[in-house]
């Protein structure tokens, strides 16, 4: 049986006619009756009639940070030949879009770049939130006047440079955020996979936003009260800034103790890991590459399965008063 096949019950192969049988099929005939009743005795001894296939994956600790996300698991292997099948789910409320249902086409404004708008206003959100996928010789266009922009680095190698000359290497893990009107470009010479997030800015007397660089590793992990999640933020939790990216990292069997419901939006893309994602009153299996949308007051909850860390990166607008 090769690994990762999920089989149930054994095989017991039907003899048709033994008379006419040779010595040496007699004796090919014995040899597989062994194996096979052997295999039944296994199966009763163990009382499991199935088996499912591993969720160890041998060389996933040899593998760049967040490789799932631009390799992923399409459908599981005793899914693949079902027509239709997907586990992506659009509801008032929620969406999951996982990686076999996204759909890349040329991104407006931007050179040698497709991109996959996972979220977006005509859902019910405020924000987009898309990958773009750069390839040799590409060159990003600018957001519509009065949008704020975040890039993520999720794959590859990309340089952002903005008017004022100021240019910055940005590798996996590496972000970017780019205030209102702020004139820049983002460069690659290579494949690299972003994802990025604009929202039109929500302006409030006095604050104003700025650019921010910087990387996952060099945040600080934060107090997280009643929770066992590690978090870490992207952006400043000043005024300034009307939303936040939240990193969120799981070790398996953990989960979030509040069940929540709030105000406020997100825009989810699962690293790393795999685990449950409740949304409203439905379940989902997720793992990394999938993408969710949760509306305002959806009921929202994760537990972390499997055998690795789950990391996943949260979109939440933050600061301002929801009546504005
Ligand atoms: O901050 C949050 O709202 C976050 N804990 N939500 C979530 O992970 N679904
Ligand atoms: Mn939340």
């Amino acid at each position: 049986m090769s690994p990762g096949k999920h089989t149930c019950k054994p095989n017991i192969p039907t003899i048709s006619n033994s008379n006419n049988l040779s010595k040496m099929q007699s004796f090919h005939l014995f040899l597989l009756l062994s194996i096979t009743l052997g295999s039944v005795k296994i199966g009763v001894a163990q009382e499991g009639f199935c088996s499912a296939p591993s969720i160890l994956n041998a060389d996933s600790n040899s593998r760049p940070l967040y490789w799932k996300v631009t390799n992923p698991t399409l459908s599981p292997p005793h899914l693949q030949d079902l027509p239709g099948f997907t586990r992506s789910v659009y509801k008032r409320d929620h969406a999951l879009i996982t990686p076999e249902s996204h759909v890349f086409s040329p991104l407006p404004d931007w050179t040698n770049t497709l991109g996959a708008f996972l979220i977006t206003p005509e859902m019910g959100s405020h924000f987009v939130m898309y990958l773009a996928k750069m390839q040799e010789n590409s060159i990003s266009g600018l957001p519509p006047s009065g949008v704020e922009r975040l890039i993520f680095v999720v794959a590859g190698e990309v340089v952002m440079t903005n008017v004022s000359g100021s240019s910055h290497k940005l590798k996996v893990d590496s972000y970017a955020y780019l205030p209102p009107n702020l004139e820049h470009a983002v460069k690659s010479d290579a494949s690299a996979t972003l994802v990025v997030f604009e929202r039109r800015y929500s302006k409030i007397e006095n604050y104003v936003s700025h650019q921010i660089v910087g990387s996952t590793d060099r945040q600080p992990l934060l107090e997280t009260p009643g929770e066992v999640f590690e978090l870490r933020k992207l952006l400043p939790t000043s005024l300034d800034y009307d939303f936040n990216i939240h990193i969120m990292d799981f070790q398996p069997g953990e989960f979030l103790n509040v069940k929540e419901v709030h105000y406020n939006q997100h825009g989810l893309l699962l690293l790393e890991g795999q685990g449950i994602y409740r949304l409203g009153d439905s379940w989902y299996p997720v793992e990394a590459g999938d993408a969710i949308w949760m509306a305002p007051f959806v009921p929202q909850w994760y537990a972390a399965l499997g055998k690795t860390r789950s990391r996943y990166l949260l979109y939440k607008d933050v600061n301002r008063n929801p009546i504005l």
